[in-house]
């Protein structure tokens, strides 16, 4: 992963799950281990990652906006996603970087589709405008049931809109990863997120060394 060389193509790996599978702290345990090999990572997050897509996600996540619409969502989540792509994912991965980012159009198709029941059909329609057919090389799938991760997650702070939703909706959302992961099982790799901390960045790593081959 010694990705400087400019004639090396980068890679993008994003990292998946429901509420509180554990996302932050794998990330937090990813970039350790690579800060200490001194590897370049290009760590970013959705929605987010640029001034524009922070924005947004302030807006789209913010409890007093109780009733967005399920479309005006979707469409939040894919402008700032159109805006991380041109402005950090692709100037990266064309530099041979490696990015690590924390939720990607997956989650769109798991939370919009899954859980508010928009049709794949019209989200595949924003992602060939947002992204233009960028896809990660390697997404890690945090899969931990619903009551286990609402338990995680009722640790921390006030719930932000999205996470104030019911049990079924995260059960959708679930469902509608793993049929994801089901459909394209070369692309993801599902983590059984009920394990040790520990043990999750050690499949992680696993996943990821194998991009490397
Ligand atoms: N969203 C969307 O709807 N559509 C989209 O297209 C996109 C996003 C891109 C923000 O995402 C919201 O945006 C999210 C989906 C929606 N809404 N929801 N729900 P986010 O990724 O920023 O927020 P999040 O999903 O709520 O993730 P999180 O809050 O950062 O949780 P997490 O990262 O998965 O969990 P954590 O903070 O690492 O861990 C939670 C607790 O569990 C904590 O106390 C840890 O110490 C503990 N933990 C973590 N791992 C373990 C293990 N292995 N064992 C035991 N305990 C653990």
């Amino acid at each position: 992963m010694t990705h400087t060389e400019p004639s090396q193509r980068g890679r993008l790996i994003t990292l998946e799950g429901g509420e509180g599978a554990g996302k932050s702290t794998l990330l937090a345990g990813l970039r350790a281990h690579f800060e200490g090999k001194g590897l370049d990572v290009l760590y970013t997050r959705e929605p987010g990652g640029t001034p524009v897509g922070e924005a947004i996600r302030a807006l789209v996540l913010d409890p007093a906006h109780r009733h967005i619409a399920a479309e005006t969502e979707l469409l939040l989540m894919f402008a700032a996603r159109a805006q991380l792509v041109r402005e950090v994912l692709r100037p990266a991965l064309a530099a041979g970087r490696w990015v690590l980012c924390d939720r990607f159009t997956d989650a769109s198709y798991a939370y919009q589709g899954g859980g508010r029941g928009i049709d794949a059909a019209r989200i595949a329609e924003l992602e060939r405008i947002a992204t233009e057919g960028l896809k990660p090389d390697l997404t890690l799938l945090l899969d931990l049931p619903v009551a286990a991760g609402r338990a995680r997650a009722s640790q921390r702070s006030d719930a932000d809109r999205i996470e104030a939703e019911r049990d079924d909706f995260f059960e959708r959302v679930r469902a509608a990863y793993r049929a994801r992961a089901a459909a394209e099982p070369q692309r993801f790799c599902v983590i059984d997120a009920s394990r040790p901390a520990e043990a999750v960045l050690r499949a992680a790593l696993a996943a990821i060394e194998g991009l490397r081959a």
